[in-house]
């Protein structure tokens, strides 16, 4: 119960609340500046302190949008922002007071003109609302504070038979995804218009289903638009709970995207430009646009953006992420950019995100990643977001062959088909692998025919490919394809559903031979489920079509191991002989002869926290720029998994533990992390396991530390730390001698 002196107390902090967003909403003015010649760590290092950072373009620019204590503050530290844009530059750009042009649609315009235009081509339009806006969904649940901002978000699908999805290629383009860029709108709404007015398009509606959503972001349009904040880039998630928009909220619709979310260049700071929400896909305006792409194959799209006129593609997550269809990518980003004249002369510059900045979160990863889709961001204008009113139509213009090239890109240089059941003809979701292809670069979804239909698409290079064809329960497929930039090749395939058999087998213990019960016997590469050893140690998985599996064989007390099994032309009976396993949980107040040291300061044991037991190994105390590792090296008799535990507390996407098997990495963690299990699968051979924690040029975050606890190696023999110098040394010599 609260008394009167409270609810006074209470709604007096509200009006505080109140004024002080009101304040940091109309107080601070900002201006476009740009540094010339940029040294090259100075992007990371400005990205790191909260710089909004508006473009890149290495050893030439870097743009920043900056409040007057920014600006006093690069200043300075030396450096020597020159002025580029104004507030009143962008007002006047946008059509807005005092210089009244039009030059750019509203939320209102953009509404009034898709029903126009479904009106007028009944026969090849349909109107999809696909959403709701962070703003609706607030008014919705009866937030008054947000009654002004209730926009949908708008599909509108081009296509015959538009009502109806057909066997035909998707293709989408996005505007606005930012809402200081929306010239992404204008493009897209040129674009849609000249498809359904141009009669050069005949045959691409025939053949094709073409997605425009102009506005991605209509909330943030809006607050730009109206010219409240015109340096406004989020939408307007409620960050600090005031009850309506202002200069503290927002999530970055692009670092919200679920493929690789909260990696790099996303912030987890809600003040941030960049911040990537409370998780992925937190936002109904990325959930919107998830939802559209998951429910249709596209096989291309563009998402517009502004400025510094860039052709980008896949991958943006990380530096250096190559990948798997980068040739194919690559040409198609070169084509298109080509053909996009600059403002200034020239054309645009093609290139992969990561090779701009890494940014993880974003649209294209995302619809590449997981969908497969030929995904672009095209940085349109060559040196503002929001280009003056007369040159809008100029940069539209100049990007239509892009987009044409986009939309027609499944006419040339496509391995394409059905894969059906031969029996039934029904259609399979068979998965299409391109030697050369998918097993080069960063992990990418497989690709599969879509379920309809059975049809695929691949985007190749011409020239020749080994594909593989796989179907659960049925026969793989191998075949050779020509693949040529004059037209498409044509696969149809009608899969033979393999015989099933039993996979049986015995599980012993590899020293006493005494069977174990209760062992888990999983195959890794089929739905199937696992199945457990009875108490004669005996196991059998039943209708298992016959094919290559990988079985995964573990118990308590033992190491896991991986082995590959074929089952063929009648039942298969396998031994299994299970190792015991090494753990390593720290209990014994010191470390054992297995672990070597690098870095400035050695691992340490400690009980103030522990997965298990008592103690667990604790990274040493470090400073900046440096690192704290941990090794032990194994010879890993019987390929199998090594799994462990691990907890970070640490500056967050700044300073990492990571794992890495022979100096390779196989993940990295940090910020505030819990206790977790982890496993990574580890071939027979020599291998040198090493936990590394490092920190980077400044920051502590929470406890500055890394803990691992409870490792099971794969079955081996560990080889003591004194070995590895004289095995490093006879490495040298038998190199030396041979
Ligand atoms: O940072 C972005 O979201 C895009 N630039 S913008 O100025 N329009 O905000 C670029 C995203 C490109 N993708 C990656 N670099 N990963
Ligand atoms: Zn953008």
């Amino acid at each position: 119960m609260t008394t009167i002196t409270q609810r006074l107390v209470f709604a007096g902090l509200l009006l505080v609340v109140g004024l002080l967003a009101q304040r940091a909403q109309g107080a601070e003015d900002k201006t476009l500046v740009r540094l010339e010649a940029p040294a090259s760590a100075l992007l990371a290092a400005l990205q790191k302190e909260g710089f909004d950072i508006a473009a890149y373009r290495p050893g030439k620019y870097l743009d920043l949008v900056v409040t007057a204590k920014e600006r006093a503050a690069l200043e300075a530290r030396g450096l020597a922002p020159i002025l580029r844009c104004t507030t009143e530059d962008v007002r006047r750009n946008l059509g807005l007071a005092p210089l009244a042009l039009p030059g750019y649609r509203s939320y209102a315009a953009v509404r009034a003109e898709l029903s126009a235009l479904t009106a007028a081509y009944p026969n090849i339009t349909a109107l999809y609302d696909i959403g709701d806006s962070r703003g609706k969904e607030y008014a919705t649940n009866g937030m008054a504070g947000y009654t002004a901002y209730q926009h949908d978000l708008w599909a509108l699908k081009v296509s015959d038979n538009p009502r109806t999805e057909e066997d035909e290629p998707n293709i989408f383009y996005l505007g606005a995804h930012h809402a200081r860029e929306p010239i992404g709108t204008e493009i897209v709404m040129t674009l849609l218009n000249l498809v359904l007015t141009n009669a050069a398009f005949a045959a691409d509606i025939t053949n094709k289903q073409i997605w425009f959503v102009p506005i991605v972001n209509p909330d943030g349009h809006k607050i730009v638009y109206d010219g409240s904040d015109v340096w406004w880039r989020k939408n307007i998630r409620d960050n600090n709970n005031s009850g309506g928009w202002n200069g503290g909220d927002g999530v970055d619709p692009n670092r919200n995207y679920g493929f690789e979310w909260g990696g790099d260049g996303a912030s987890a700071t809600p003040l941030d430009e960049t911040y990537r929400g409370p998780a992925a896909f937190s936002e109904p305006e990325t959930r919107a646009i998830k939802t559209l792409v998951d429910a249709h194959p596209f096989v291309a799209g563009i998402t517009y953006h502004s400025y510094s006129e860039l052709v980008l593609f896949p991958y943006g997550y990380a530096v250096g992420m190559r990948a798997p269809d980068d040739a194919a990518l690559r040409e198609l980003a070169v084509r298109m950019a080509l053909s996009i004249p600059g403002q200034n002369g020239g054309t645009y510059t093609p290139q992969a995100s990561w090779e701009l900045y890494a940014a993880s979160g974003v649209t294209d990863d995302y619809a590449y990643g997981q969908r497969g889709t030929f995904c672009y961001t095209i940085e349109v204008a060559a040196n503002e977001f929001i280009p003056p009113a007369a040159q809008v139509p100029g940069i539209c213009r100049n990007n239509i062959a892009a987009a044409v090239a986009l939309l027609r890109r499944v006419d040339s240089a496509t391995l394409t088909g059905h894969i059906r059941d031969a029996a039934s003809a029904a259609p399979l979701c068979a998965t299409v692998y391109v030697q050369g292809v998918d097993n080069t670069g960063a992990y990418r979804a497989p690709y599969t025919a879509e379920q309809t239909f059975g049809r695929y698409h691949r985007f190749l290079t011409a020239g020749v490919y080994a594909v593989t064809y796989a179907c659960f329960g049925y026969r793989s497929v191998q075949t050779n394809a020509i693949i040529s930039a004059s037209g498409p090749t044509i696969i149809d395939l009608a899969m033979v559903s393999a015989p099933r058999r039993t996979l049986a087998g015995l599980v012993r213990n590899a020293d006493t031979q005494v069977p174990v019960t209760n062992a888990l016997v999983l195959v890794t590469n089929a739905p199937v489920a696992a199945v457990q050893t009875d108490s004669g140690g005996s196991f059998s998985v039943t209708n298992l079509p016959e094919g290559m599996y990988a079985v995964r064989v573990s118990a308590p007390g033992y190491a896991a191991i991986s082995m590959p099994v074929s089952v063929g032309g009648s039942d298969t009976n396998v031994l299994i002989a299970l190792p015991d396993n090494i753990n390593e949980s720290f209990e014994q107040g010191g470390f054992n002869s297995l672990w070597t040291f690098g870095g400035s300061t050695p691992w340490t044991i400690t009980s103030a926290q522990h997965a298990d037991g008592a103690a667990a190994a604790r990274s040493g105390v470090i400073g900046d720029n440096q690192s704290s590792s941990m090794a032990a090296m194994f010879d890993v008799t019987q390929a199998g998994d090594v799994t462990f535990y691990l907890k970070t507390s640490s500056e967050s996407g700044y300073d990492y533990l990571r794992f890495l098997v022979d100096g390779v990495e196989r993940a990295k963690w940090s910020g505030e992390t819990p206790w977790q299990q982890v496993q990574y699968v580890i071939s027979t051979g020599m291998h040198t396991f090493t936990w590394h924690y490092s920190k980077d040029a400044n920051t502590v975050g929470g406890a500055d530390a890394a803990w691992v606890d409870v490792i099971a190696f794969p079955a081996g023999v560990p080889e003591p730390a004194l070995l590895l110098p004289l095995l490093l040394v006879l490495g040298l010599r038998l190199k030396v001698l041979g």
